[in-house]
């Protein structure tokens, strides 16, 4: 057994050895585990970082002995009741993010069935994004009129809202690697617009607020919070490199429709996720390093980390006060929320509950009462009551820890948590390759000293080393504990080998029974984080666009035509299946050219291509869309231009020639 092994084994277990461990947790009842789930000592955290790998290839083992989809013989699986026949449609939509390939994608639920990927910050050939110069104008350009960045990575997809629940207007997205923060209209499910968030590094936790927190006839989304992750120099820009401790991380608030940066917060330590209250009057955010550390023992070093609580509308008087600065280059107002300056509650902008070692994720219930945060070096979820963290901001509540109601031991490695909307909470469990099924009530009794008062339900096994884990509707006031999806971050054996880079799986449960039941494994192309799960009457969207919302359209086909100003050529054209409105576009090498063109077929799903042989140029126009691209002809000769989206039996017979002279 290697040695890490031995060492976390030497952290998780009280009494027996892992082999031990191995046989016994999967079959074990429920409530049986808990005594053998016992807080990690400081001593012990330093071996956790290679523990979490080694774990994963326990749990592998593990299953090929059961062999079966579930591993565990407690709990049937519900597969054919949840199939979806051919014909037949999701009854939910997930939206959900992609990772380092920087897109958000949209699965139907119960299928698993890819539907769409909508590209967002990363190049997308298929519809040209990053192509077009529409899409170039979303993504920001250099000065030579080249895409700033062509890269992203989102991890959290999160809706608009109308009274508690989803509206079908915006989805947004973050990009943790060039922190920026995307908007996606619903209605046609595509970006309209990226933001970069000014002085942050690592933007993670998004989250839309739920109506205003000042004006109560507001009732819909009108913030987005971000919570960055990594603190850095301030400005940076090249001073204080090597010194962390004049680092530091910043809250931000962007506008839901403007999409402009409201303003930030300097807060002592990081951010991670971020939740908000059904009220409008809070956000949160979980912090795992509130030491400021730069080295991953540092970031480990205090027992206890913090979930911070935001005052919306302190923080927004506040700075209608003018009691804010600005950093750099930067005009967004910044408030200062550090714990110093934030001493009195009366008048704090931020509270920072302590909640145990490296806290991940958190999650608000669907009734608005409690907030989620769950230590991933500990073995417990804190349940943070949203009634008394207004208390302690009224004054009314004396430590800031007092606002925490429960902290149930649920398992090894909780980060994620969803709920039913009937009083349960769902959490993955990274080390345990589990899913807990929990009641918050029961963690409350519990906690108030109920001996009697057992909070863990069931537990699940999951394919392997759970990181996100979503609910239906279990963002919303309308949660129905339907479906919970467990975002797995490693397959192994779960499906045909492809090499070294493995599919990511995404495992369906059913949550609506008392016991969890596996409906199926569907893939993911790596690497997909957080999603939601919305019902599919919500969602609205429009099938054929408007030519009149292209300001650019060729309207007509008689508005075909080439026109030259200097070595600039501007080529307007229409496409018609199977026809495009001009047979060829004549230029000289040196020439720029602005193509436009304008999809005049009306009929659903009559979409036209547009490739340029060995020109690099490659986009679409959906029925009644205009697109337009801006490039160099630097190559003589005589290019095919042809229609790569099959639209029509003379498809392939949808062409004309780009010819260039020398
Ligand atoms: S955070 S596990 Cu963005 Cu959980 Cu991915
Ligand atoms: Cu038009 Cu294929
Ligand atoms: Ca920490």
């Amino acid at each position: 057994m290697p040695q890490a092994l031995l060492d976390a084994s030497a952290i998780y277990i009280e009494e027996g050895n892992m082999s031990d461990y191995d046989n016994e947790t999967n079959n074990k009842e429920v409530l049986g585990n808990e005594s053998r789930r016992k807080f990690m000592g400081t001593t012990a955290v330093a071996t956790l970082a290679g523990a979490g790998m080694v774990m994963g290839l326990a749990s592998c083992k593990k299953d090929d002995q059961t062999t079966t989809a579930s591993g565990d013989s407690s709990h049937g699986t519900s597969a054919g009741e949840h199939e979806v026949p051919p014909g037949k449609l999701d009854s939910y939509y997930s939206f959900s993010s992609a990772g380092h390939n920087g897109e958000v994608r949209i699965y139907g639920i119960p299928s698993g069935r890819v539907l769409k990927r909508i590209p967002v910050f990363n190049m997308d050939c298929m519809v040209g994004w990053g192509i077009t110069n529409e899409s170039k104008a979303i993504l920001g350009t250099n000065a030579d009129g080249s895409v700033k960045y062509t890269t992203g990575d989102t991890h959290h997809v999160h809706g608009s809202y109308t009274d508690g629940t989803y509206n079908s207007k915006y989805l947004w997205t973050n990009d943790k690697l060039n922190n920026r923060i995307a908007r996606i209209r619903m209605d046609r499910m595509e970006c309209d617009a990226i933001t970069e968030l000014p002085n942050v590094q690592g933007f993670h936790g998004i989250f839309p607020d739920k109506r205003d927190p000042v004006d109560a006839s507001i009732n819909y989304t009108t913030r987005v919070f971000c919570g960055s992750e990594f603190a850095s120099p301030q400005p940076n820009d090249g001073r204080d490199t090597s010194d962390p401790t004049k680092w530091y991380s910043l809250f931000t608030c962007v506008d839901a429709e403007s999409m402009q940066v409201r303003w930030q917060v300097r807060i002592n330590g990081n951010c991670d996720l971020v939740a908000t209250s059904y009220d409008g009057k809070l956000a949160a955010t979980n912090q795992y390093n509130t030491e400021n550390g730069a080295v991953l023992a540092d970031m480990m070093s205090a027992e206890r980390d913090a979930c911070v609580f935001f005052n919306i509308e302190r923080i927004e008087a506040a700075i209608t006060a003018g009691k804010s600065f600005t950093v750099g280059d930067s005009k967004v107002p910044v408030v200062d929320g550090t714990i110093d300056s934030n001493k009195d509650p009366k008048t704090a902008l931020v509270c920072y509950v302590p909640v145990p070692k490296n806290p991940h994720g958190v999650n608000i219930s669907p009734d608005g009462k409690y907030f989620v945060s769950s230590g991933k070096l500990s073995p417990t979820a804190t349940v943070i009551a949203t009634e008394l963290v207004h208390k302690w901001f009224a004054g009314e509540v004396k430590a800031e820890r007092d606002t925490v109601v429960a902290e149930p031991e649920i398992g090894l490695g909780p980060l994620h948590t969803g709920f039913d909307g009937k009083g349960n909470a769902f959490t993955t469990l990274f080390l345990d390759s589990q899913i807990v099924k929990w009641n918050v009530d029961a963690a409350i009794a519990q906690f108030k000293g109920d001996k009697t008062a057992k909070p863990v339900l069931d537990r699940i096994d999951v394919h392997y080393q759970p990181g996100h884990g979503y609910t239906s509707m279990g963002e919303t006031k309308e949660a129905d504990g339907k479906f919970f999806n467990s975002g797995n971050k490693f397959s192994k054996d779960r499906f045909l080998p492809v090499g070294p880079l493995h599919v990511e799986t995404e495992q369906l449960i059913d949550i609506s029974g008392d016991k969890m039941r596996l409906i199926h494994d569907h893939t993911a192309y790596p690497e997909p984080h957080d999603a939601i799960i919305v019902r599919a009457d919500v969602v609205k969207t429009r099938q054929v666009s408007d030519m009149n919302d292209f300001p650019n359209a060729v309207k007509t086909f008689e508005e075909n035509r080439i026109e030259r100003k200097g070595n600039k050529v501007m080529v307007y054209m229409t496409s018609q299946a199977p026809n495009f409105g001009l047979p060829e576009i004549k230029v000289r090498r040196g020439d720029e050219l602005t193509i436009t063109l304008t999809n005049h077929d009306k009929v659903e799903d009559l979409t036209h291509g547009f490739g340029i042989e060995n020109y690099d140029v490659n986009f679409i126009v959906n029925p009644q869309e205009t697109h337009s691209v801006t490039f160099k002809a630097d190559k003589a000769g005589m290019f095919w231009i042809y229609c790569t989206h099959f639209c029509h039996a003379l498809h392939l017979e949808m062409r004309m020639r780009f010819i260039v002279e020398a």
